[in-house]
């Protein structure tokens, strides 16, 4: 597979020379400065083509164009945001960058409750604790019903666990590790300058009253056969991040969570165009999936792939697993065998060596990531060897 990194644009401190020196040989990057929703002109894209070119690399994926919220939930101004993705997705196809990552995740990208979980080695990761996620829910949010999605065993390790070890600083704490900074640097809808987080994402709740899975599938497939003309015509492949932490998560839906959604999106618009990004790490977020089987089964609906992996525990909590998993390997086997031509890059490494105080996006290291990719170029040269 093609070595790509997440990079995140001229302001980036980890530059573009200090990944060629490392291996990498496409980018995946987003033109983070243009507004969610408005459009992506052919001069602006160019201009962060030539850039990376500039630098002997290649621009390999957009990650994200992002999708806005009123499409999401089928707001009355859909139609014409989605016109304005019509247009910045034919200025990429022009420029000749035809691999597009999107998620149909309602209001929250993607969830974390702890952004350095220490390890035992001295190096630390991103955690997800569910009774730590329910008092945010719970207790901070105060969502309505809130109660009635949290089983038995977690609302007691809520209340006997976190509760007691909470105060001022440890919500802070939370409602910035689950709704900040994790969000504005993916484009997106809270940023570090919001000063009411928490009412902000109220009101973004709202705006999904009434909107099961079915209504938020239905709106999906609104949305890709909307834009799959301008696919065809430029050679586009749309390919849609599984949701992170695949279920559904604060009386949201979620639609990407499983084998039977993946089918579900896939049989809706029967398009090669219309794919899969298959980030091993969210969907191996939920026990019910089988990762290696997954890969094996979508490989062909495959655009791009997202190379990490976690653990699971009982309770449901998860943590990042090594860039080296056996499951990890497989999946890496599975894809360099089948789509040996698709852009791959790690994600979510641990922060290491003096990242943690480099202010780097959450998961998003430079020592962590460039261990990781080494272990994955690894994995990938030895199944090559044996071909
Ligand atoms: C988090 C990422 C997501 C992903 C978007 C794609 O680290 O996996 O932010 O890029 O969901 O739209």
């Amino acid at each position: 597979m093609e070595k790509t990194w997440r990079w995140f644009g001229p302001n980036d401190t980890i530059t573009l020379p200090m990944l060629r020196q490392i291996g990498v040989e496409g980018i995946v990057t987003s033109l983070h400065h243009i507004p969610n929703g408005e459009v992506w002109t052919l001069e602006e894209v160019n201009k962060m083509k030539d850039f990376i070119e500039q630098h002997g690399l290649r621009w390999s994926v957009v990650e994200s164009l992002p999708v806005s919220e009123s499409i999401k939930y089928g707001g009355h101004d859909r139609d014409e945001l989605i016109e304005k993705y019509k247009i910045s997705l034919a200025n990429l196809g022009k420029a000749g960058v035809k691999t597009i990552c999107y998620n149909f995740m309602p209001v929250l990208d993607w969830a974390r409750t702890d952004l350095d979980y220490p390890n035992p080695d001295g190096t630390t990761n991103l955690y997800f604790n569910r009774a730590e996620f329910a008092y945010f829910d719970i207790n901070i949010l105060k969502r309505h019903d809130a109660k009635k999605d949290y089983d038995e065993e977690t609302l007691r390790r809520m209340r006997e666990e976190v509760a007691p070890r909470m105060d001022k600083e440890g919500e802070k704490r939370l409602v910035e590790n689950i709704i900040v900074k994790t969000q504005g640097f993916v484009n997106g809808n809270i940023s570090e300058n919001d000063l009411n987080p928490v009412e902000k994402f109220r009101s973004l709740l709202n705006l999904y009253e009434g909107i099961d899975a079915e209504k938020l599938r239905e709106n999906m497939t609104y949305f890709l056969n909307a834009i799959m003309p301008v696919c065809e015509e430029y050679d586009i492949n749309m390919c849609v991040h599984p949701d992170d932490p695949p279920m559904p998560i604060l009386g949201l839906p979620r639609i990407v969570t499983c084998d039977s959604d993946i089918q579900a999106f896939l049989d809706a618009v029967p398009n090669p165009h219309n794919g899969l990004t298959f980030c091993a790490g969210s969907l191996s977020a939920g026990a019910h999936n089988d990762i290696v089987a997954l890969a094996k089964k979508y490989a062909d609906r495959t655009h791009f792939v997202h190379a990490r992996i976690c653990n699971v525990q009982p309770n449901g909590d998860f943590k990042e697993s090594t860039h080296l998993d056996p499951r990890l390997i497989e999946v890496v086997r599975t894809f360099e065998n089948l789509r040996p031509e698709l852009p791959m890059r790690v994600d979510h490494a641990p922060l290491m060596l003096g990242d943690e105080k480099k202010g780097y996006n959450a998961g998003y290291s430079f020592h962590g990531r460039m261990l990781a990719l080494g272990m994955v170029s690894g994995i990938m040269a030895t199944v090559n060897s044996e071909k």
